[in-house]
């Protein structure tokens, strides 16, 4: 039984024996996510001081390159999964194609592949708002021993073996399931290491909080223009507040912590909404259901989707049960 304080050592340690699978491997690479995180947040955090540590392009006084976040976060990531040999195959938002890890010593004996956002929503960081890096992973299809293929990467949602996100905010936090519920730990910088904050995460079946941009109203679908008045409507417990950061897993992650629904639609600017099924939706849809909340495009399960390409995007609407449940109601009825 998780036990707060406790370390995510401890608790990776602890909990190995539930994980269905290997539990060895996956451990180490929690482990490796987390030390990676650790040296992200470092720079996210100083991303502030651009006029002491140079714009991006300068070369700081030890001479490197000083790098967009997102560029340096997608190297911090990759570089740490393949140097703990752990997966046999990596693919990153900021990556064309999937890279095949050659762990020529165990040539290809890894059995997990990782699929990574590594700094979503980095535009804020400009304007110091939180930002996050988003996880999702999978066993491998292909026989272990041969190189990684494209369809180890294109498998639905119900396949992932863990998922999670590190969201770069008041604090850090990093927050994953392995299929066994949703559990977050918060760094301590100090001393660098992570706690056990919140043991359990549920989302709240009903919640009062819905994040959309409504900048885009007038190009969504009719259920969805018709789901956000009913938000707004003076009626019982609404209408709703409307909290929308830009920032996919700052808005998941509070509307998780105290019920809401976060919705990004497709409409006629973009015909199937920004979002990426693969290493976005997908491992924040096993979340929410891990925390007993529900993520659609509107008509199917997220995670019942069958991925056709590796960057594909899907309208996402996810949060707590009933808020999705009816606004699945309103899509349906709009038809
Ligand atoms: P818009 C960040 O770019 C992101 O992928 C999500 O984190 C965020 O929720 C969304 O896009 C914001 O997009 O079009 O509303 O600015």
């Amino acid at each position: 039984m998780a036990s707060k304080n406790q370390t995510l050592g401890e608790f990776i340690i602890e909990n190995q024996s539930s994980f269905k699978y290997s539990s060895g491997e996956l451990s180490r690479l929690i482990n490796s996510i987390r030390l990676a995180a650790k040296v992200v947040n470092h720079e996210v955090n100083k991303a502030g001081l651009v006029d002491i540590i140079g714009a991006v392009g300068d070369t700081n006084i030890q001479g490197e390159n000083q790098q967009k976040l997102d560029v340096y976060a997608n190297e911090k990531f990759i570089r740490t999964l393949t140097n703990r040999n752990i997966v046999c195959g990596i693919a990153s938002e900021e990556e064309e194609n999937f890279i095949t890890i050659n762990s020529q010593d165990e040539n290809h004996q890894n059995k997990y592949i990782v699929l990574i956002d590594p700094l979503d929503g980095s535009s804020n960081i400009d304007v110091n708002v939180s930002v996050g890096t988003i996880f999702s992973v999978y066993r491998r299809v292909t026989p272990v021993g041969t190189p990684v293929q494209l369809e180890d990467f294109l498998q639905k949602g119900s396949q992932q073996v863990a998922a999670g996100y590190i969201v770069y905010g008041t604090s850090t936090m990093l927050v994953y399931t392995t299929g066994d519920g949703v559990n977050g730990f918060t760094l301590n910088p100090a001393i660098g290491s992570y706690y056990l904050s919140h043991p359990n995460i549920k989302f709240p079946e009903n919640g009062t909080i819905y994040s959309v941009n409504e900048g885009n109203y007038n190009h969504f679908p009719q259920g969805i223009k018709n789901y956000i008045k009913y938000c707004q409507k003076e009626e019982g417990n609404r209408p709703y507040t409307s909290r929308y950061i830009g920032s996919l897993v700052s808005d998941f992650h509070r509307n998780m912590i105290k019920g809401g629904i976060y919705m990004y639609p497709k409409s006629s600017k973009s015909s199937n909404g920004k979002l990426r099924l693969l290493y976005e939706c997908n491992p924040m849809a096993f979340l929410a259901e891990q925390a007993n909340g529900k993520a659609s495009n509107g008509f199917t399960r997220i995670m019942d989707i069958e991925p056709t390409e590796l960057h594909q995007r899907v309208p996402f609407i996810c949060g707590s049960k009933n808020m999705v449940n009816k606004a699945e109601e309103f899509m349906v009825t709009a038809k």
